[in-house]
């Protein structure tokens, strides 16, 4: 061991200024320091054994420790560590991952790379405006996202999010981008007479109705995850994404799926907007398609934007020192191969995604649980104080957190957004493994409803 837990905590309170983080309070308690990792398992510096249920953060698709992945990124190194494409200049991997992600996207046949998802809808909000100047209607400029959404954490993409918190610090969001509620039926509070396919509706509707408020003429872009990751893992009715698509194209305006939690096999297809229904006109995408073994984005571009900016637009003022790294793309080339090798999607789609479902509709027997939901491998359970009603727990109570709390000492990771846990496993877990993993779940649900009845805030 290098060094005690002890003193890296100290030498990381001393100097790192963590992300989303309370840097008081973090040094207050000290960091958990991860020191080692292996398919989907973590250690401590204290040497506990975790079971990591989010994929480090959504994004280790194929399980630590996958050896083709270091092999890959060993060998770029060492053969060309950097070259850049910006003057006229391309390396191999950079055009085989270009080749290959054409492959594995249906319908998209070009590629603009970036080094993260932030950066990526950065380059969507590019594009899409260079897209309508390019075809002579620079007045359609506005961008419409939905609150609670995530996209990032640059001025673009956090603008886009629809994170109250993050709007609140630095100015944000930028002119030209607007928000419409999401289709979360919760947050609805469960519209009585209502099914949840009509309500998919009525929430695409509101997209119908902002867009006839700003005036089509003015609007560039629709842009969203197919299912919202870091919002609590809200899964939209199955009429939504469609009834989306049907109105943008009523409109004339670009569809972009935000893919960088979805894509790579997630919710069982290469894509979320294959799973959700809907054929976007650009896909961001990240995390899963380097395994988050190294930092890779980009834009998946399809030929309606391509064709206008490749044969009228001349040159396009953007890019990123990292755009096409070749050690990322060649790592990210890896990455598709062992999913492809492996069939990583198809076991995700006909093997251990419905397993989970299954598993996930026994868990939404326990008295803390109002809603038990999966797609693919992303799930979510809302906790509430009366199963009964549905009624919620008061915001103080945070019982989010107390939960979260019960999973860390358990060795589980989840993530606790608001009332909501979510996890999102490596896609090469087992059934035995998701046992295991539900096992858990299932002792920290117990832990946690002891401590609210004990505290008086359940029966
Ligand atoms: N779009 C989506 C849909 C994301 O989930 C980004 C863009 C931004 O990607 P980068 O690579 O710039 O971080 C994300 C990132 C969480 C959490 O707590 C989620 C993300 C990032 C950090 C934390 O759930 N998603």
């Amino acid at each position: 061991m290098e060094r005690s837990t002890h003193e890296w905590q100290a030498a990381d309170a001393a100097h790192f200024l963590h992300p989303f983080t309370d840097f008081k309070g973090l040094a207050r308690k000290g960091s958990r320091i991860i020191e080692r990792a292996d398919n989907i398992y973590l250690w401590d510096s204290d040497g506990h054994k975790i079971l990591d249920a989010m994929s480090g953060l959504w994004c280790v698709n194929v399980g630590y420790g996958q050896q083709a992945l270091v092999d890959a990124a060993t060998a770029q190194l060492k053969q060309l560590p950097f070259y850049n494409a910006f003057f006229q200049t391309a390396t191999p991997p950079a055009i085989r991952l270009a080749e290959v992600l054409a492959e594995v996207a249906p319908g998209f046949q070009h590629v603009f790379f970036s080094g993260s998802g932030s950066e990526g809808n950065d380059t969507v909000v590019r594009m899409v405006r260079r897209y309508w100047d390019v075809m002579g209607q620079p007045g359609r400029s506005v961008i419409i996202s939905r609150h609670n959404a995530y996209h990032g954490s640059t001025m673009a993409g956090a603008s886009l999010g629809g994170m109250a918190g993050m709007h609140a610090q630095g100015g944000l969001p930028i002119p030209g981008i607007e928000h419409i509620e999401q289709p979360y039926w919760w947050a609805h509070g469960r519209p009585q007479g209502l099914s949840r396919d009509e309500f998919g509706l009525q929430a695409a509707r509101w997209l119908e109705e902002r867009i006839e408020a700003i005036g089509a003429d003015k609007v560039a872009a629709f842009i969203g995850e197919p299912v919202q990751g870091a919002g609590g893992v809200i899964i939209p009715p199955a009429t939504y994404w469609p009834e989306i698509e049907r109105i943008c194209r009523k409109h004339g305006i670009l569809l972009v799926s935000d893919e960088v939690i979805c894509g790579f096999g997630r919710t069982g297809r290469w894509f979320g907007s294959e799973t959700l229904g809907f054929q976007p006109d650009l896909m961001t995408f990240a995390k899963g398609v380097t395994s988050g073994y190294i930092p890779l984005g980009g834009v998946l571009v399809g030929s309606r934007v391509a064709e206008a900016l490749i044969e009228r637009g001349g040159e396009f003022n953007h890019g990123y020192t990292y755009s096409g790294h070749p050690v990322a793309c060649a790592v990210a080339l890896a990455n598709i191969a062992l999913i492809r090798e492996q069939r990583l999607v198809e076991h995700v789609h006909d093997d251990v995604g419905p397993y989970l479902a299954a598993r996930y509709r026994e868990l939404a027997e326990h008295p803390l649980v109002g809603d038990a939901e999966t797609c693919g491998l992303m799930g979510a359970l809302l906790l509430v104080k009366d199963k009964a009603t549905g009624e919620a727990f008061p915001d103080e109570v945070e019982i989010g957190m107390v939960c979260r709390a019960h999973c860390f000492r358990q060795g589980l990771i989840m993530r606790a957004v608001g009332d909501r846990m979510i996890i999102a496993p490596p896609l090469v877990i087992t059934r035995a493994q998701i046992d295991e993993m539900l096992g858990l779940i299932r002792s920290c649900l117990d832990l946690t409803l002891a401590d609210a009845r004990a505290a008086g805030w359940a029966r």
